[in-house]
């Protein structure tokens, strides 16, 4: 099934100049760049984007880490492109997420890894309307 997912090439790659590369791995893999911004987003957003881990320890961190500076937001389509995006950015901490993956390329630690995707279909859904409404 073809699915639109969202991407986050979050602020530490963005300060190391890594959006052509990290972007370059997608379309590699036959994801069409569907919408593509760069924005510099508040607290708020932030916490409305990880909702989900709110009251977790690292939360705040988390909220600080994704607010410090310029961000990309894309939505990629494709063929299964939430698992596959998912596959190609690796598990969430770099030194788990496997060889070749994004993350291994490029992630710094388990907080700050890189690149965020949604996880299933219902979270594409709810992270395109907040991030492209
Ligand atoms: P993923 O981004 O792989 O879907 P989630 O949704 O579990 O991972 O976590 C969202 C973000 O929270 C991660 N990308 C990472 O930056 C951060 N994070 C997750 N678990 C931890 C943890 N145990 N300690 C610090 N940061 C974490």
């Amino acid at each position: 099934m073809v699915e639109r997912t969202l991407v986050l090439i979050k602020p530490d790659a963005v300060e190391r100049n890594l959006i052509g590369s990290i972007l370059s791995e997608y379309e590699r893999n036959n994801l069409k760049i569907m919408e593509l911004k760069l924005m510099h987003v508040s607290t708020e957003f932030a916490q409305r984007h990880y909702a989900e881990h709110e009251g977790k320890p690292f939360f705040k961190d988390l909220v600080a880490y994704l607010t410090r500076s310029p961000l990309v937001a894309l939505i990629l389509e494709g063929e299964n492109a939430v698992q596959r995006v998912r596959a190609l950015n690796g598990k969430t901490n770099p030194q788990e997420s496997g060889d070749n993956t994004i993350r291994s390329l490029y992630g710094v630690s388990l907080s700050e890894n890189t690149v965020h995707a949604s996880d299933s279909l219902e979270s594409a859904e709810r992270e395109i309307a907040l991030w492209f409404a």
